[in-house]
């Protein structure tokens, strides 16, 4: 009996040990991609387990968001962020830094800031990221940006410069402000559901930022949404999104989220390696593993919690079935040696290819820019092509940079593109990209002002050149023309109308200015919800400048219209122009908008017709002289011409 029992210590104490032992390194031993975890409520060993003996990749839970940070403007709280940060550090594993720019979790003071000064506070944000952590290596730039998941989106959205013409050039801008701040972190867009639903939505954002050129270099797909996932489903749609993106991919939140054991060793059996043995695959990051301390609650009915944490696979200190099979499934060879597209999990090559036009047309000339750098070699090459719907066709190679092709497409329609940089000891580093080409813009009917705007009659060109719908899909289904793609037009007031807007469509029209001047307007509107309303802007090559918006009230039914009134906030010079309705409250039907004439004032040209020594009235005032910028003069108006 005695002697039992101290046998059985002594077996104990050896497996103790032995785990030990056994336990120095983290599960995964592949040196190129990690499987990484989070912080627990704000602490680096989670459940007392040393986080280092687990997993070779840390991501913040909270400690690194805005609001955590920053709740008081200007105090910076970097506590808990350099837990997770020097730990990394001194067991050489990745830290990424989760997030710069996100509609969630930023902090309150924000939101009563006007947009310039919201501007500058995330300026300033990111620059203290900066100079506290500058040489981050991995970043999540922007989170959660896609239409509808987070309501309070539009804060960042508005001060970052809005949509634009891409409908995400915001968030270009954030990736911009990212690479300008750290060349060598991985630049990462990060969002939820991609699995499940919003998948379209996902692609097209992420597909739009890479082929406008925007310095991403991987997508994140969070991945809380694949507990009662088939495989069937989880694996076509993986596959839809890596064939339509081609780039690097990360596993950035996963966790299955059940109590049913086996459900969650199922899932994770299944999608794990699925994921981590694709090679565009960088790394796998699980949301959380101490079960009762991850943020997925057990709830009734009412929303009350019965069981805290049950993505958690470590549940009082033993494996979960989940947990034991992660364990033995990274000791296999597959496991060990799956392929990354970052080895060493490190960035070596910033590769993006940035055409000068995002509406290229037929027969006329582009130019694609190949934005190269290397963390620490030195490109020999670099080789642009084009898929001429057989294989890649080399556009040229060149030896120095800038690296800037001239193409010009021959036919309409989207052209992939790739380019290959060879750096001096042979390697090759890829990018993929691509552009639509275009037929000419070309008035759908000759329009002139004074005169009226038939919303239907919108330029014809594409989706994208001349319009944006925010589906393919034409669900007013008037049949008024075939070129539309997926703009609704419906019939209604009489003939027809664009109907069942969303925020930042947009439709353009070619107008011949026949007199130089300011225009009222009168719009012929309808809508069934309250809060819709549009904008008519002016685009030019430098940009849009908006001229007036449009508040279309509640009328009760779309089939019921009304008219709304204004004048153009700036004047309009004679010529062709290309005036744009963009809209800014969901739900507008518009009909059409009619210009007249208001006032024949001379508008100032430029700075130069002041240097000439001419002079002009303006609405009764003599001016002799121009500021950039200036709209105030002796108490009146100064209309500069756009
Ligand atoms: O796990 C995080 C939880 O502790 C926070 O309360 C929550 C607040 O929004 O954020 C959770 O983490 C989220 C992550 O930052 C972004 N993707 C979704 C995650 C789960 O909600």
């Amino acid at each position: 009996m005695r002697m039992r029992r101290t046998l059985s210590i002594t077996m104990l104490a050896l497996a103790g040990l032995m785990f030990t032992a056994d336990a120095q390194a983290q599960l995964s031993s592949n040196p190129d991609k990690f499987l990484g975890n989070i912080t627990t409520y704000g602490s680096v060993n989670g459940g007392g387990i040393e986080y280092a003996t687990l997993w070779n990749q840390i991501t913040c839970e909270n400690e690194t968001k805005w609001s955590s940070v920053e709740g008081n403007q200007g105090n910076f709280n970097w506590g808990g962020a350099d837990n997770a940060y020097n730990y990394a550090k001194q067991h050489n594993f990745p830290f990424k830094f989760h997030t710069l720019v996100w509609g969630s979790q930023f902090p309150g003071w924000v939101k009563n800031l006007n947009v310039r000064k919201r501007k500058k506070a995330i300026e300033a944000w990111m620059d203290e990221i900066k100079r506290h952590y500058p040489d981050l290596e991995m970043i999540d730039v922007v989170n959660e940006a896609v239409e509808g998941h987070q309501a309070d989106t539009h804060y960042i959205k508005e001060a970052l410069g809005g949509g634009g013409k891409t409908g995400y050039d915001w968030i270009i801008t954030a990736f911009e402000m990212a690479y300008e701040r750290w060349p060598n972190a991985i630049l990462i867009y990060n969002d939820f559901n991609t699995f499940q639903w919003n998948t379209q939505q996902f692609i097209d954002l992420v597909k739009t930022l890479r082929d406008a050129g925007a310095p991403i270099d991987a997508y994140g797909c969070q991945s809380h949404d694949l507990t009662d996932l088939s495989y069937s489903t989880f694996t076509q749609v993986e596959k839809d999104i890596q064939k339509a993106l081609k780039m690097p991919m990360y596993i950035t939140e996963y966790d299955i989220g059940t109590k049913d054991d086996n459900l969650q060793k199922q899932r994770y059996s299944e999608q794990i390696p699925y994921l981590w043995q694709k090679d565009y695959c960088a790394g796998i990051t699980l949301w959380g593993y101490i079960y009762g301390a991850t943020w997925i609650d057990e709830k009734d009915s009412q929303g009350n919690v019965i069981t805290r944490g049950i993505s958690g696979i470590i549940k009082n200190g033993s494996d979960r079935p989940a947990m034991e099979w992660l364990r033995s499934y990274m000791q296999t060879d597959a496991a060990k040696n799956a392929k990354s597209p970052f080895p060493g999990m490190k960035k070596e090559a910033s590769v993006y290819i940035k055409p000068s036009t995002l509406t290229p047309t037929k027969n006329g000339p582009m130019t694609i820019t190949v934005r190269a750098a290397m963390r620490t070699k030195t490109i020999q090459s670099v080789t642009l092509k084009y898929h001429n719907g057989v294989k890649y066709k080399d556009i040229a190679t060149l030896t120095t940079a800038p690296y800037t092709f001239d193409f010009t497409p021959t036919e309409t329609g989207e052209i992939a593109l790739k380019a290959v940089v060879t750096t001096t000891d042979g390697e090759t580093y890829e990018r993929y990209g691509a552009v639509r080409v275009y037929n000419q813009r070309v008035p759908y009917r000759s329009m002139e002002l004074p005169g009226t705007i038939e919303a239907e009659n919108f330029d014809k060109s594409g989706e994208g050149a001349t319009f944006h719908d925010s589906d393919a899909t034409d669900e007013g289904k008037a049949g008024y023309r075939s070129d539309n793609e997926g703009v609704d037009i419906v019939t209604g007031n009489g003939g027809y109308a664009i109907g069942y807007t969303a925020v930042g469509e947009w439709l353009e029209y070619s107008v011949n200015v026949k007199s130089s001047g300011t225009y009222d307007y009168v719009a012929t509107v309808s809508s069934g919800t309250d809060n819709s309303a549009f904008k008519i802007s002016l685009v030019k090559e430098e940009g849009e400048t908006v001229l007036s918006t449009v508040s279309v009230p509640n009328t009760g039914s779309w089939d019921t219209y009304t008219t709304v009134s204004g004048t153009l906030g700036k004047g309009l010079g004679t010529g062709t122009h290309i005036l744009r309705f963009t809209i800014s409250g969901a739900n507008c039907n518009i009909d059409k908008v009619q210009f007249t004439f208001k006032s024949d004032v001379k508008y100032v040209q430029d700075q130069d017709e002041f240097a000439n020594g001419t002079r002009y009235n303006l609405g009764g005032q003599r001016v002799n002289q121009y500021q950039k910028g200036m709209t105030i003069m002796n108490g009146r108006k100064v209309l500069i011409m756009e």
